[in-house]
Protein backbone atom coordinates (compact mmCIF):
# COMPACT_ATOMS: atom_id res chain seq x y z
CA UNK A 1 0.00 0.00 0.00
CA UNK A 2 1.25 3.13 -0.82
CA UNK A 3 1.06 6.29 1.75
CA UNK A 4 1.99 10.39 0.83
CA UNK A 5 4.95 11.14 2.30
CA UNK A 6 3.82 14.26 3.74
CA UNK A 7 1.21 12.78 6.33
CA UNK A 8 3.82 10.54 7.33
CA UNK A 9 6.40 13.27 7.92
CA UNK A 10 3.67 15.09 9.58
CA UNK A 11 2.86 11.84 11.77
CA UNK A 12 5.96 11.84 12.50
CA UNK A 13 6.63 15.05 13.82
CA UNK A 14 3.35 14.99 16.13
CA UNK A 15 4.59 12.01 17.52
CA UNK A 16 8.42 13.73 18.17
CA UNK A 17 6.75 16.66 19.81
CA UNK A 18 4.26 14.07 22.19
CA UNK A 19 7.80 12.54 22.94
CA UNK A 20 9.41 16.21 23.59
CA UNK A 21 6.59 17.26 25.69
CA UNK A 22 6.72 14.15 27.95
CA UNK A 23 11.02 14.69 28.37
CA UNK A 24 9.59 18.28 29.27
CA UNK A 25 7.30 17.23 31.75
CA UNK A 26 9.11 14.82 33.66
CA UNK A 27 11.74 17.47 34.51
CA UNK A 28 8.87 19.98 35.35
CA UNK A 29 7.09 18.00 37.34
CA UNK A 30 8.77 17.31 41.10
CA UNK A 31 6.85 13.48 41.29
CA UNK A 32 7.82 12.81 38.10
CA UNK A 33 11.60 14.57 38.31
CA UNK A 34 12.18 12.77 41.72
CA UNK A 35 12.17 9.57 40.08
CA UNK A 36 14.12 10.86 37.94
CA UNK A 37 16.68 12.00 40.29
CA UNK A 38 16.41 9.36 43.15
CA UNK A 39 18.55 6.96 42.24
CA UNK A 40 21.68 10.08 41.37
CA UNK A 41 23.20 10.01 44.42
CA UNK A 42 21.93 7.28 45.82
CA UNK A 43 22.77 3.60 46.86
CA UNK A 44 23.19 0.20 44.35
CA UNK A 45 19.11 -0.20 45.05
CA UNK A 46 18.33 3.59 44.04
CA UNK A 47 20.58 3.77 41.43
CA UNK A 48 18.65 0.53 39.65
CA UNK A 49 15.40 2.94 40.06
CA UNK A 50 16.94 5.31 37.90
CA UNK A 51 17.90 2.84 35.15
CA UNK A 52 14.55 1.57 35.30
CA UNK A 53 12.66 4.55 35.33
CA UNK A 54 14.84 5.93 32.91
CA UNK A 55 13.41 2.31 30.83
CA UNK A 56 9.59 3.14 31.43
CA UNK A 57 10.07 6.83 30.10
CA UNK A 58 11.96 5.49 27.40
CA UNK A 59 9.61 2.80 26.41
CA UNK A 60 6.56 5.10 27.15
CA UNK A 61 7.52 7.40 24.05
CA UNK A 62 8.10 4.25 21.81
CA UNK A 63 4.64 2.73 22.89
CA UNK A 64 3.29 6.28 22.10
CA UNK A 65 5.02 6.48 18.46
CA UNK A 66 3.71 3.27 18.03
CA UNK A 67 0.11 3.73 19.06
CA UNK A 68 0.26 7.20 17.12
CA UNK A 69 1.68 6.18 14.13
CA UNK A 70 -0.16 2.85 14.18
CA UNK A 71 -3.82 4.48 14.26
CA UNK A 72 -2.72 6.28 10.75
CA UNK A 73 -0.39 4.04 8.64
CA UNK A 74 -1.98 0.62 9.97
CA UNK A 75 0.21 -2.49 10.02
CA UNK A 76 3.27 -0.02 10.59
CA UNK A 77 3.24 -0.98 14.59
CA UNK A 78 5.50 -4.04 14.18
CA UNK A 79 8.06 -2.54 12.56
CA UNK A 80 9.02 -0.24 14.54
CA UNK A 81 12.05 -0.54 16.53
CA UNK A 82 13.82 0.76 19.87
CA UNK A 83 16.52 0.22 22.32
CA UNK A 84 13.81 -1.14 24.93
CA UNK A 85 11.39 -3.78 25.15
CA UNK A 86 8.13 -2.81 26.54
CA UNK A 87 7.56 -5.83 29.10
CA UNK A 88 8.31 -5.24 32.80
CA UNK A 89 7.78 -7.52 35.73
CA UNK A 90 6.58 -5.76 38.79
CA UNK A 91 6.81 -6.91 42.23
CA UNK A 92 4.32 -9.22 42.33
CA UNK A 93 5.77 -11.27 39.54
CA UNK A 94 3.08 -9.79 37.33
CA UNK A 95 4.30 -9.30 33.67
CA UNK A 96 3.61 -5.84 32.47
CA UNK A 97 3.52 -5.08 28.59
CA UNK A 98 3.67 -1.03 28.71
CA UNK A 99 1.84 0.22 26.01
CA UNK A 100 -1.60 3.18 25.45
CA UNK A 101 -4.58 1.75 26.56
CA UNK A 102 -8.41 2.93 25.77
CA UNK A 103 -7.97 6.27 27.84
CA UNK A 104 -5.56 8.16 29.68
CA UNK A 105 -7.45 6.49 32.98
CA UNK A 106 -6.26 2.95 31.70
CA UNK A 107 -2.70 4.34 30.49
CA UNK A 108 -2.28 5.75 34.03
CA UNK A 109 -2.93 2.71 36.06
CA UNK A 110 -1.30 0.42 33.89
CA UNK A 111 1.64 2.50 34.52
CA UNK A 112 1.03 2.82 38.15
CA UNK A 113 1.54 -1.07 37.98
CA UNK A 114 5.23 -0.73 37.06
CA UNK A 115 7.61 -1.51 40.00
CA UNK A 116 9.22 1.83 38.54
CA UNK A 117 6.63 3.72 39.57
CA UNK A 118 6.38 2.66 43.27
CA UNK A 119 9.29 4.18 44.50
CA UNK A 120 7.44 7.33 45.22
CA UNK A 121 4.71 6.32 47.68
CA UNK A 122 2.02 8.66 47.70
CA UNK A 123 2.92 10.55 44.13
CA UNK A 124 3.17 7.22 42.08
CA UNK A 125 -0.92 7.65 40.49
CA UNK A 126 0.20 11.07 40.37
CA UNK A 127 3.02 10.51 38.08
CA UNK A 128 1.06 7.87 36.07
CA UNK A 129 -1.74 10.53 35.43
CA UNK A 130 0.39 13.04 34.23
CA UNK A 131 2.37 11.12 31.74
CA UNK A 132 -0.90 9.57 30.88
CA UNK A 133 -2.17 12.76 30.11
CA UNK A 134 0.58 13.43 27.28
CA UNK A 135 0.31 10.44 25.87
CA UNK A 136 -3.46 10.56 25.21
CA UNK A 137 -3.61 14.51 24.37
CA UNK A 138 -4.13 15.62 20.62
CA UNK A 139 -0.55 17.46 19.37
CA UNK A 140 -0.42 18.77 16.54
CA UNK A 141 2.95 20.62 15.38
CA UNK A 142 3.43 23.01 12.92
CA UNK A 143 5.93 21.09 10.60
CA UNK A 144 6.87 24.44 8.32
CA UNK A 145 6.37 25.61 5.15
CA UNK A 146 9.02 23.47 3.07
CA UNK A 147 6.17 20.43 3.64
CA UNK A 148 4.42 21.63 0.91
CA UNK A 149 6.78 20.50 -1.22
CA UNK A 150 6.99 16.79 -0.62
CA UNK A 151 5.17 14.58 -3.03
CA UNK A 152 6.47 11.44 -2.84
CA UNK A 153 5.13 8.38 -2.06
CA UNK A 154 6.22 5.60 0.03
CA UNK A 155 5.49 1.92 0.09
CA UNK A 156 4.18 1.46 3.66
CA UNK A 157 4.89 -2.72 3.75
CA UNK A 158 8.87 -1.47 3.11
CA UNK A 159 8.71 1.07 5.94
CA UNK A 160 10.75 0.56 9.16
CA UNK A 161 11.10 2.95 11.72
CA UNK A 162 13.80 3.25 14.98
CA UNK A 163 13.25 5.34 18.08
CA UNK A 164 15.51 6.63 20.12
CA UNK A 165 13.09 8.27 22.80
CA UNK A 166 15.66 9.70 24.94
CA UNK A 167 19.32 10.17 23.22
CA UNK A 168 21.69 12.12 25.81
CA UNK A 169 20.27 10.55 28.66
CA UNK A 170 23.20 11.16 30.72
CA UNK A 171 22.94 15.37 30.11
CA UNK A 172 18.91 14.52 30.45
CA UNK A 173 19.34 12.89 33.72
CA UNK A 174 21.93 15.92 35.10
CA UNK A 175 19.60 18.64 33.79
CA UNK A 176 22.33 20.96 33.79
CA UNK A 177 21.68 23.74 31.34
CA UNK A 178 24.53 24.33 28.70
CA UNK A 179 25.98 27.46 27.21
CA UNK A 180 26.22 28.00 23.54
CA UNK A 181 29.96 29.12 22.03
CA UNK A 182 29.98 31.55 19.16
CA UNK A 183 28.84 28.76 16.39
CA UNK A 184 25.78 27.96 18.30
CA UNK A 185 27.48 24.59 19.71
CA UNK A 186 26.51 22.99 23.04
CA UNK A 187 29.25 20.94 24.39
CA UNK A 188 26.97 19.17 27.01
CA UNK A 189 23.69 20.08 29.01
CA UNK A 190 20.05 19.44 27.83
CA UNK A 191 20.18 21.34 24.58
CA UNK A 192 21.66 17.94 23.78
CA UNK A 193 18.80 15.62 24.36
CA UNK A 194 17.05 14.54 20.76
CA UNK A 195 13.57 12.59 20.22
CA UNK A 196 15.20 10.53 17.07
CA UNK A 197 12.75 8.99 14.80
CA UNK A 198 14.14 7.70 11.70
CA UNK A 199 12.29 5.81 8.96
CA UNK A 200 14.51 3.40 6.58
CA UNK A 201 13.50 0.79 3.54
CA UNK A 202 13.33 -2.41 4.67
CA UNK A 203 14.79 -3.51 1.30
CA UNK A 204 17.46 -1.38 1.31
CA UNK A 205 18.26 -0.50 4.50
CA UNK A 206 18.61 3.43 3.31
CA UNK A 207 17.29 6.10 5.91
CA UNK A 208 14.22 7.94 3.75
CA UNK A 209 13.05 10.03 6.17
CA UNK A 210 13.93 11.39 9.37
CA UNK A 211 12.40 13.98 12.32
CA UNK A 212 15.24 14.85 14.79
CA UNK A 213 13.40 17.15 17.75
CA UNK A 214 15.08 18.92 20.78
CA UNK A 215 12.66 19.24 24.02
CA UNK A 216 15.35 21.71 25.33
CA UNK A 217 16.25 23.62 22.83
CA UNK A 218 15.88 27.44 24.23
CA UNK A 219 15.25 28.24 27.48
CA UNK A 220 13.85 31.74 28.89
CA UNK A 221 13.95 31.81 32.92
CA UNK A 222 13.17 28.42 34.04
CA UNK A 223 10.76 27.20 31.02
CA UNK A 224 12.04 25.21 28.15
CA UNK A 225 10.99 25.73 24.40
CA UNK A 226 11.89 22.82 21.92
CA UNK A 227 12.54 23.02 18.12
CA UNK A 228 12.70 20.30 15.61
CA UNK A 229 13.81 19.44 11.90
CA UNK A 230 13.29 16.88 9.09
CA UNK A 231 14.21 15.65 6.22
CA UNK A 232 13.10 13.20 3.11
CA UNK A 233 15.41 11.56 1.16
CA UNK A 234 13.64 9.30 -1.60
CA UNK A 235 14.36 9.26 -5.54
CA UNK A 236 12.40 11.85 -6.60
CA UNK A 237 12.19 13.92 -3.81
CA UNK A 238 15.09 15.43 -1.20
CA UNK A 239 13.32 18.15 1.13
CA UNK A 240 14.31 19.24 4.15
CA UNK A 241 13.14 21.54 6.85
CA UNK A 242 16.05 24.04 7.55
CA UNK A 243 17.09 26.99 5.41
CA UNK A 244 19.32 26.03 2.49
CA UNK A 245 22.11 27.74 3.05
CA UNK A 246 24.49 26.77 5.70
CA UNK A 247 26.41 28.45 8.45
CA UNK A 248 29.75 27.82 7.99
CA UNK A 249 30.10 27.77 4.26
CA UNK A 250 33.21 30.43 4.49
CA UNK A 251 35.85 28.20 6.91
CA UNK A 252 39.34 27.88 5.97
CA UNK A 253 39.04 24.53 8.10
CA UNK A 254 36.71 21.67 8.91
CA UNK A 255 34.82 21.68 12.05
CA UNK A 256 35.14 18.16 13.16
CA UNK A 257 32.88 17.01 15.98
CA UNK A 258 33.94 13.81 18.35
CA UNK A 259 33.03 12.21 21.58
CA UNK A 260 34.88 12.96 24.55
CA UNK A 261 36.24 9.60 24.66
CA UNK A 262 37.21 9.48 21.24
CA UNK A 263 40.61 8.14 20.95
CA UNK A 264 43.70 10.46 21.24
CA UNK A 265 45.02 8.99 18.24
CA UNK A 266 42.00 9.74 16.16
CA UNK A 267 41.51 13.01 17.47
CA UNK A 268 45.52 13.43 16.32
CA UNK A 269 44.86 12.75 12.93
CA UNK A 270 42.30 15.30 11.82
CA UNK A 271 43.79 18.35 14.62
CA UNK A 272 45.95 18.89 11.67
CA UNK A 273 43.57 19.92 8.56
CA UNK A 274 40.41 20.50 10.97
CA UNK A 275 38.95 21.78 14.37
CA UNK A 276 38.61 18.78 16.85
CA UNK A 277 35.61 20.03 18.82
CA UNK A 278 33.50 17.95 21.61
CA UNK A 279 29.70 17.65 22.10
CA UNK A 280 27.54 15.07 24.15
CA UNK A 281 25.52 12.67 22.33
CA UNK A 282 25.84 11.39 19.23
CA UNK A 283 22.31 12.46 17.81
CA UNK A 284 22.86 16.25 19.13
CA UNK A 285 26.37 15.78 17.06
CA UNK A 286 24.77 14.21 13.99
CA UNK A 287 22.08 17.19 14.01
CA UNK A 288 25.34 19.82 14.35
CA UNK A 289 26.03 18.91 10.76
CA UNK A 290 22.52 18.98 9.82
CA UNK A 291 22.53 22.66 10.86
CA UNK A 292 26.13 23.64 9.45
CA UNK A 293 27.84 24.27 13.07
CA UNK A 294 29.97 21.37 12.03
CA UNK A 295 31.09 19.67 8.61
CA UNK A 296 31.57 16.23 10.54
CA UNK A 297 30.99 13.64 13.26
CA UNK A 298 33.81 11.21 13.39
CA UNK A 299 33.78 8.27 15.12
CA UNK A 300 36.41 5.44 15.23
CA UNK A 301 34.14 3.22 17.36
CA UNK A 302 31.24 1.02 17.94
CA UNK A 303 29.37 2.97 20.63
CA UNK A 304 26.29 4.36 18.08
CA UNK A 305 23.37 2.40 17.07
CA UNK A 306 20.98 2.43 14.11
CA UNK A 307 18.37 4.41 16.62
CA UNK A 308 20.98 6.80 17.22
CA UNK A 309 21.73 8.17 13.61
CA UNK A 310 19.10 6.81 11.28
CA UNK A 311 16.81 9.71 11.71
CA UNK A 312 19.93 12.38 11.27
CA UNK A 313 21.25 10.47 8.42
CA UNK A 314 18.05 10.36 6.55
CA UNK A 315 18.13 14.83 7.05
CA UNK A 316 22.07 14.35 5.57
CA UNK A 317 20.78 12.75 2.60
CA UNK A 318 18.60 15.32 1.29
CA UNK A 319 21.17 17.83 2.22
CA UNK A 320 23.66 15.97 -0.04
CA UNK A 321 25.56 14.59 2.86
CA UNK A 322 25.96 11.21 4.25
CA UNK A 323 26.96 8.59 6.84
CA UNK A 324 29.86 6.37 5.96
CA UNK A 325 31.74 3.58 8.51
CA UNK A 326 34.60 4.90 9.67
CA UNK A 327 37.01 1.93 8.58
CA UNK A 328 35.28 1.98 4.81
CA UNK A 329 37.35 5.62 5.26
CA UNK A 330 40.01 3.68 6.33
CA UNK A 331 40.15 1.56 3.65
CA UNK A 332 39.10 3.18 0.55
CA UNK A 333 42.57 3.05 -1.65
CA UNK A 334 40.90 4.98 -4.64
CA UNK A 335 41.24 8.22 -6.46
CA UNK A 336 39.59 11.30 -4.32
CA UNK A 337 37.14 12.16 -7.50
CA UNK A 338 35.65 8.82 -7.03
CA UNK A 339 34.82 9.66 -4.07
CA UNK A 340 31.02 10.27 -5.32
CA UNK A 341 31.00 6.57 -5.62
CA UNK A 342 32.39 6.16 -2.13
CA UNK A 343 29.48 7.78 -0.92
CA UNK A 344 26.87 6.06 -3.37
CA UNK A 345 27.46 2.75 -2.34
CA UNK A 346 28.66 2.90 1.35
CA UNK A 347 25.82 4.82 3.21
CA UNK A 348 25.45 3.06 6.72
CA UNK A 349 21.86 1.12 6.25
CA UNK A 350 19.60 0.19 9.14
CA UNK A 351 17.97 -3.05 8.24
CA UNK A 352 20.57 -5.52 9.33
CA UNK A 353 22.14 -6.16 12.75
CA UNK A 354 25.50 -7.48 13.22
CA UNK A 355 25.57 -11.60 12.91
CA UNK A 356 29.01 -11.67 14.95
CA UNK A 357 29.55 -10.34 18.73
CA UNK A 358 27.01 -10.17 21.94
CA UNK A 359 23.66 -9.39 21.16
CA UNK A 360 23.71 -6.12 22.53
CA UNK A 361 25.92 -5.02 19.91
CA UNK A 362 23.38 -6.24 17.31
CA UNK A 363 22.13 -3.15 16.31
CA UNK A 364 25.29 -0.73 16.88
CA UNK A 365 27.65 0.61 14.03
CA UNK A 366 30.19 -1.83 14.88
CA UNK A 367 32.74 0.17 11.71
CA UNK A 368 32.32 3.68 13.56
CA UNK A 369 30.63 6.46 11.64
CA UNK A 370 31.63 9.40 9.52
CA UNK A 371 28.57 11.77 9.34
CA UNK A 372 29.94 14.79 6.14
CA UNK A 373 27.59 17.75 5.45
CA UNK A 374 28.92 17.09 1.57
CA UNK A 375 31.17 15.27 -0.48
CA UNK A 376 34.28 18.14 -0.28
CA UNK A 377 33.95 17.87 3.25
CA UNK A 378 34.27 13.95 2.95
CA UNK A 379 37.15 14.28 0.21
CA UNK A 380 39.03 16.29 3.20
CA UNK A 381 38.04 13.57 5.53
CA UNK A 382 39.97 10.91 3.54
CA UNK A 383 42.78 13.55 2.42
CA UNK A 384 43.07 13.72 6.19
CA UNK A 385 43.25 9.46 6.87
CA UNK A 386 45.62 9.44 3.62
CA UNK A 387 48.63 12.15 5.16
CA UNK A 388 48.71 10.36 8.23
C1 LIG B 1 24.31 7.65 23.80
C2 LIG B 1 24.56 9.06 24.21
C3 LIG B 1 26.03 9.27 24.48
C4 LIG B 1 26.87 9.02 23.26
C5 LIG B 1 26.52 7.67 22.68
C6 LIG B 1 25.02 7.48 22.47
O1 LIG B 1 22.91 7.42 23.69
O2 LIG B 1 24.10 9.91 23.24
O3 LIG B 1 26.17 10.59 24.90
O4 LIG B 1 28.22 9.12 23.62
O5 LIG B 1 27.15 7.55 21.46
O6 LIG B 1 24.77 6.25 21.95
P1 LIG B 1 29.04 10.47 23.39
O7 LIG B 1 28.27 11.57 24.08
O8 LIG B 1 30.38 10.21 23.99
O9 LIG B 1 29.08 10.63 21.92
P2 LIG B 1 21.90 7.28 24.99
O10 LIG B 1 22.01 8.51 25.78
O11 LIG B 1 20.56 7.11 24.34
O12 LIG B 1 22.36 6.04 25.71
CA1 LIG C 1 21.01 7.02 22.04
Amino acid sequence: MKVSAQSLIQALVNASEKGAKIARVIRAESALLELLVQEKCGDQKNRRFLQDFKTLADVLVQEIVRHDLSGQFPGIGGSIYGEESNRFTNVLGESISVQLCEDQDATARLLCRCPEMCSVLDDNMAAATMLARVAHEQVVMDAGSKLQEVNAELDLDDLGVWIDPIDSTAQYISGLCGVPDGSGLVSCGLQCVVVLLGVFSKSSGLPLVGVCNRPFAQTTGDKWKGDLMWGIAVENSRVFSLPSEKTNNNKQKLVILMSQSEKQEVKKKFQASGTVQHASGAGYKLLCVNQGIADAYILSKNSTYMWDCCAPHAILLAQNGGVVSYKSLCDFKGDLSSCSELSLKHQITYHQGNQDGPSSQKWCNQDGIVAYCSLEALKSIIQAINND
